[in-house]
């Protein structure tokens, strides 16, 4: 596999061409994004895992190559792109720019042709949030097919982690009833936990 940053873009319409399946990540700013993609294509710093929350404001194009190597036989496209969105909830922001990024993200989740999955990260140590229950509520509105991805599972007691895991599970199975949507569950952590099975998903979704 070799993974490669291609561009950064304000808008669905400076995107490039639409030609490669993709993949996105989304989630709250700091719930460890730039680090998952990082992990996931072994990479040190290719997507800046920064500390400073909101630092990421323009959608993020990693073209990644070859085989996961996961299952030898399997057929897998050899190019496939993954895509780091803005993190939303960031504090500091002003409510313009907040809806401008909100604006911009949601023209690019709904509107962008080769986008076959995102995964929304979720923070796995912490009580679940209304702005991340929120997103949930957009991506289903709006038909957006999506996995969620816990993060930072390494952190807290898993007393609390599976209170909040099983909050989310059925605040799910409500909202999902009667909508055809699939979604997935993924645990992981910066320490490598949980990335063969997504990479496995990754596969799985661009060959469909
Ligand atoms: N303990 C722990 N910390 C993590 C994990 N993933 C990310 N972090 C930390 O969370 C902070 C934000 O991560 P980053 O990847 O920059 O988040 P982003 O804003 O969503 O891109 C950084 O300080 C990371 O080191 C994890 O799995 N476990
Ligand atoms: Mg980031």
């Amino acid at each position: 596999m070799q993974a490669s940053f291609v561009i950064s873009a304000p808008n669905l319409r400076l995107c490039p061409p639409p030609s490669v399946p993709e993949v996105a990540f989304f989630g709250r700013s700091n719930v460890g994004k730039s680090t998952l993609i990082n992990m996931l294509t072994n990479r040190k710093s290719l997507a800046k895992a920064s500390n400073i929350p909101g630092k990421t404001r323009l959608i993020n194009f990693f073209l990644v190559k070859g085989s996961f190597k996961l299952d030898p036989e399997k057929i897998v496209p050899m190019e496939r792109q993954i895509v780091d969105l803005p993190g939303y909830g960031y504090a500091k922001a002003s409510e313009k720019e907040k809806k401008g990024w909100m604006d911009m993200t949601q023209d690019f989740l709904t509107k962008r042709e080769t986008l076959k999955k995102i995964f929304l990260l979720i923070d796995a140590s912490i009580p679940p949030q209304k702005i991340d229950l929120e997103m949930i509520d957009v991506l289903i509105d709006e038909k957006v097919s999506f996995d969620l991805v816990f993060t930072k599972i390494d952190k807290g007691t898993q007393k609390e982690k599976s209170k909040y895991l099983r909050e989310y599970q059925s605040f799910l199975s409500k909202k999902l009833w009667q909508k055809w949507m699939d979604v997935k569950i993924f645990q992981v952590s910066h320490k490598w936990k949980g990335r063969t099975e997504l990479l496995a998903r990754i596969d799985e979704i661009v060959n469909s």
